[in-house]
């Protein structure tokens, strides 16, 4: 039987910043209003979603009361802060104990930088919703993120210093989140991005789907959790300059930033009304005078969706071209070397390992199954 990919994700952060809420909307179909009768977490709950066939994300949500947080850091150290592929650290922006709350931050990440130095890290200042008003250029927000900056940089420095730093991956990245809008699925969806192996053959596959349809955008959705995995084009988090020929032509830099996440949430929010009612959400079709659309299922566990501003875009044709390349978008990333796959795409790629750290496993299985 196939190991799947299994990563490890740790969720720290003060008692009360929101830790098992985002949790609980983006894998547990709660609404916001829902994590109102959240207790606090008791010491580690952990839990594994399976995250397309070959990623299995180990949550591992640390209580944040200051005991638990203690315990962590000194008899359960090994336990919680060895094998970690991402640190997701959560801040509550109407904090009154910054100082305090940035002390402890330090000491998870000595632990973390020091036992798993590869691991990303990424911040969310949460709870943006109750400031927005009164501070609507997030001048707040910046001064936290570079607050935070500092110490990461404090953080590399001293371990350098002490001969031990050489490993450590890139510098954190930081997100304005709040679970009453997109910004959550914004954030998550980035980290998951990075998470995915062979996330840049996935995006060449969309890109040359796209471009077969003579559509603008491709964008491929989880289908549980409507996080985006990946789009058509440039990367999913790229600067404008990034942007391809096609993108650029049509736009792109001009539309909402956040236009996939909103199609997320509001998604996921319509997909819950349907099981509310005994149905089942399928997909969705759309012919406007100026585009056309398709959120469809691709795989079994994702969806893409297509827009097409090309007036001869019938949705059918749009269907169909979904239809044929389902499963092998399904089957390519199965294999560590890509040689002897017929497809243009995987023969460029071939030398593209499945980049599973520590996992030599040769019967890894594929990203995803074939629809159902
Ligand atoms: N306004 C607002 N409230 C939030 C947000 N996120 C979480 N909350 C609320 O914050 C409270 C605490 O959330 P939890 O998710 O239980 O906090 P936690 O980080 O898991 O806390 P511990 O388990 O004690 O570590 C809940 O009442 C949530 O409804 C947010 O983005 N905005
Ligand atoms: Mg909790």
């Amino acid at each position: 039987m196939a190991t799947p990919a299994r990563k490890k994700v740790l969720l720290m952060g003060k008692s009360g910043s929101g830790k098992t809420s985002m949790r609980s909307v983006i894998f547990s179909n709660y609404t916001a209003r829902d994590t109102r009768r959240l207790g606090a977490t008791i010491d580690v709950e952990q839990s594994a979603v399976r995250f397309l066939g070959g990623l299995v994300l180990n949550l591992w949500d640390c209580g944040g009361q200051n005991a638990f947080v203690d315990n962590y850091l000194s008899s359960q150290k090994d336990t919680i802060f060895s094998n970690v592929a991402v640190l997701i650290y959560v801040f509550d922006i109407t904090s009154t104990e910054w100082e305090g709350d940035l002390r402890y931050f330090e000491d998870i990440l000595f632990a973390l930088r020091e036992n798993s130095p590869e691991a990303g890290v990424w911040v969310l200042i949460n709870k943006m919703d109750l400031v927005d008003k009164e501070d609507p250029k997030r001048k707040k927000f910046e001064e936290r993120k570079n607050d935070l900056l500092n110490v990461d940089n404090d953080v590399r420095k001293t371990l350098k210093d002490e001969g031990k730093g050489d490993n450590i991956r890139e510098v954190l990245r930081c997100f304005p989140t709040s679970i009453w809008d997109e910004s959550l699925y914004k954030a998550w969806s980035s980290i998951i991005h990075t998470l995915i192996p062979n996330i840049s053959l996935i995006t060449s596959h969309l890109t040359y789907l796209r471009d077969l349809c003579l559509a603008v955008e491709a964008v491929l959705f989880e289908a549980d959790t409507f996080l985006v995995i990946a789009k058509s084009g440039s990367p999913l988090d790229c600067d404008p300059s990034d942007l391809d020929q096609v993108e650029i032509e049509n736009g792109a830099k001009e539309l909402d930033q956040q236009r996939f996440e909103k199609i997320s949430e509001i998604v996921k929010g319509f997909k819950k009304t349907c099981s509310r009612n005994h149905e089942q959400y399928h997909g969705f079709e759309a012919k406007f005078d100026e585009c056309t659309i398709i959120l469809e299922p691709l795989t079994r566990n994702t969806y893409i969706m297509i827009i097409s501003v090309d007036p001869r875009a019938e949705t059918g044709a749009l269907l169909y071209n979904v239809h044929q390349s389902s499963s092998h978008m399904a089957e390519f990333a199965a294999k560590h070397t890509l040689e002897d796959h017929k497809c243009g795409i995987c023969r460029q790629n071939r030398e593209l390992k499945y980049a599973v750290q520590g996992d030599d496993d040769d019967s890894i299985p594929a990203w995803d199954d074939p629809r159902p």
